[in-house]
């Protein structure tokens, strides 16, 4: 029988275990969104982690939507990455690179000129994001234009390209919360009337276009996806058919080979029966065309829950966020039972070291 300790193989990514540390916001790159040494100790201090997915990390300036998050575009961001991965790979984890564009849910005092936010829509989202004043509400978006499509594709291709000079063992798609290709997914949110909206063969386009496009570049085995087909994180309303688009999402994707599929299942970081969904649906569409893709599944997982759920086999992995804040040796705490630290939810987003390098592991002194 396969335990959550066990070593893992999907695509091309092999891990030590099953145990995933999830992609977490903490807004502390430098000046030029570029990543600083502390972050490298940060993630370093959590390579026992079977696999780190980063921070979501923005692929082009105008995907950038709060204040100090690092991105994947520029030299000086390919070197600091570089950093984080040697350091990661020296300790004997492995790291892969969520990339993320935010769509609408930004502010024109974080964009280039003071551009308005891009999206499927030009409606503005009822949320607040977190700029150099504090928590603004988000601006008014402008629609993209269809002739500009094929430029945000070539920017995600571009970033995976940068991702795999920057050292990282593969990337990560940011396709939930939503953020802009959620933002073409859902009806509730794409009002468009071209290629890019109306039946969800053409809401996902998109999405299909952006992983093609990073496969031909990388290789498909190692790049996966997250999705969250029912949070309303950032003002995603429900869509109309919540279960048939994801379905048709997995179903295309299959083919690709994807080293995995990540799923956050219900309200992200929320609870997780927010909207009735058929999760094993969605998998068995995965592993039908895919045998050697992971399932990856993610939400407020406890301990027994995530010795379970890989024990039926009903997933591969198990991506754990919060946790692996105030616990850096979360993979060794879980082997051991050992009790769980918490964190501290002033020091989340932005600030320095406290709160950030200084959660101790087991046994060691508290820097
Ligand atoms: C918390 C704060 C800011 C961004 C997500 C990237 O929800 C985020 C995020 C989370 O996916």
């Amino acid at each position: 029988m396969t335990t959550l300790f066990d070593a893992c193989r999907f695509g091309d990514i092999t891990t030590a275990s099953r145990i995933v540390m999830a992609p977490l916001t903490r807004d502390r790159a430098g000046p030029g969104q570029v990543p600083t040494q502390m972050m490298a100790t940060y993630y370093t201090q959590r390579a026992s982690a079977g696999l780190i997915i980063t921070e979501a990390t923005q692929i082009s300036p105008e995907g950038q939507g709060y204040l100090d998050t690092p991105g994947i575009y520029s030299p000086a961001q390919v070197a600091g990455w570089r950093r984080v991965t040697d350091a990661v790979h020296a300790a004997g984890g492995k790291i892969v690179i969520q990339l993320w564009h935010v769509g609408r849910i930004s502010h024109v005092s974080l964009l280039p000129n003071g551009q308005p936010p891009v999206s499927s829509t030009a409606r503005r989202a009822a949320g607040k994001t977190f700029t150099a004043a504090g928590f603004e509400d988000v601006s008014a978006p402008r629609a993209l234009r269809l002739d500009e499509m094929p430029r945000v594709v070539a920017d995600y291709r571009h970033a995976a390209r940068c991702a795999i000079d920057a050292g990282f063992d593969g990337v990560e798609v940011h396709g939930a919360n939503g953020y802009l290709l959620e933002q073409f997914l859902r009806d509730s949110i794409n009002d468009r009337t071209d290629a890019y909206g109306g039946p969800k063969e053409n809401r996902a386009r998109l999405l299909l276009e952006v992983m093609n496009a990073i496969a031909a570049e990388i290789g498909a085995g190692r790049m996966g996806l997250r999705l969250s087909p029912v949070t309303p994180a950032n003002d995603a309303q429900q869509d109309s058919d919540a279960q048939g688009l994801y379905n048709h999402v997995v179903e295309q994707l299959a083919p690709l080979k994807l080293a995995f599929v990540h799923v956050v299942e219900g309200a992200t970081g929320g609870a997780r029966d927010v909207a009735p969904f058929d999760y094993a649906a969605l998998r068995s569409r995965f592993k039908h065309r895919n045998g050697h893709g992971g399932w990856m599944v993610n939400n407020g997982y406890t301990r027994q829950m995530a010795l379970d759920v890989v024990a039926s086999g009903e997933a591969d992995l198990v991506a754990f966020g919060k946790p692996f804040i105030s616990n850096p040796d979360l993979v060794r705490r879980l082997q051991e039972d050992a009790p769980l630290a918490a964190l501290n939810p002033k020091t989340l987003y932005g600030g320095g070291a406290e709160g950030y390098i200084d959660y101790p592991a087991l046994g060691a002194t508290p820097a």
